[in-house]
């Protein structure tokens, strides 16, 4: 369905991966876009690409987080998707520095970011918010403290947004991927390429625009239509850690 009239999407995240796919894909169904991410160079090529605004955005850094908001004149969708992993460490040793970069990206800059956009969410009369969560979120594995805590938090905030915003004109879903073959497992292996083409090996993995064909869907409903999560996992995942490789 293609909107009757503009409507703004701010996409954080958007210098790769899903958060660059979406940007296409909301580009297509004839959003205005604001992108934000760390690296600017990467994220105008982007924006040159779908003809959207691209701002730098640290969603860790609230200064950074109010000069980003501060360009945004209005927004209908906010699609709360930067994130990462860092590393696979058992809870025993996890590192505060790990630690505190997963969660800083995708618990607090999740609700910094909300916080900073949700009167223009309200004021807009048919706001949407689409938080990027993961089976990570619904799931734990052994290493995965870290980053599932992270994800679980997505999941409850969603939830939690969901029974506060009830009467507002504002939806809320949550889109919750499996294996998805972007820079995310590059970032978790600190750039250690041969590591972060093993998750991938012997399946075929999502790729960055299934995951932006669902944000689209989530976010081109009729207004009535909340779309509470989407859980969506390549065929040969069933679970986080049950994957059926051809090696
Ligand atoms: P990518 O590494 O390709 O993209 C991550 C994006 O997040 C980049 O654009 C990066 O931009 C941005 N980002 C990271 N930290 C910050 C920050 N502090 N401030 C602003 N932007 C930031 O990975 P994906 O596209 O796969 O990841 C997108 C989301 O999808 C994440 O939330 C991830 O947890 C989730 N996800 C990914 C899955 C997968 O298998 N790939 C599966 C399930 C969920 P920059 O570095 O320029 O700031
Ligand atoms: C990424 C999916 O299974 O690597 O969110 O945690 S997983």
């Amino acid at each position: 369905m293609k909107s009757d009239s503009p409507r703004t999407a701010v996409v954080t995240g958007a210098s790769s991966g899903i958060g660059e796919a979406t940007a296409y894909r909301l580009a297509e169904e004839g959003f205005e876009l604001v992108l934000g991410a760390r690296r600017l160079d990467r994220l105008r090529e982007v924006a040159a690409k779908c003809g959207a605004k691209a701002y730098e955005l640290d969603v860790t850094d609230k200064s950074s987080i109010r000069a980003f908001c501060e360009r945004i004149e209005s927004c209908n969708v906010l699609i709360n998707n930067a994130g990462l992993a860092s590393g696979f460490e058992p809870v025993t040793s996890l590192s505060e520095e790990r630690l505190r970069v997963m969660w800083e990206t995708n618990v607090l800059g999740l609700i910094w970011m909300t916080q900073a956009l949700h009167d223009r969410l309200v004021a807009s009369g048919n706001g949407h918010v689409v938080n990027v969560g993961s089976i990570a979120g619904r799931e734990v594995y052994p290493g995965g403290g870290g980053y599932t805590t992270s994800k679980h938090a997505v999941r409850v905030l969603t939830e939690t947004m969901r029974v506060e915003w009830a009467g507002e004109p504002v939806r809320i879903t949550e889109v919750a991927p499996g294996l998805v073959e972007t820079e995310f497992s590059v970032v978790r292996f600190d750039g250690d390429l041969a590591k972060a083409k093993k998750p991938y090996e012997g399946i075929e993995p999502l790729t960055a625009t299934d995951i932006a064909d669902c944000i689209a869907w989530a976010v081109t409903r009729p207004p009535r239509v909340n779309i509470d999560e989407i859980v969506v996992k390549p065929v040969r995942q069933a679970t986080a850690t049950h994957v059926v490789r051809d090696l």
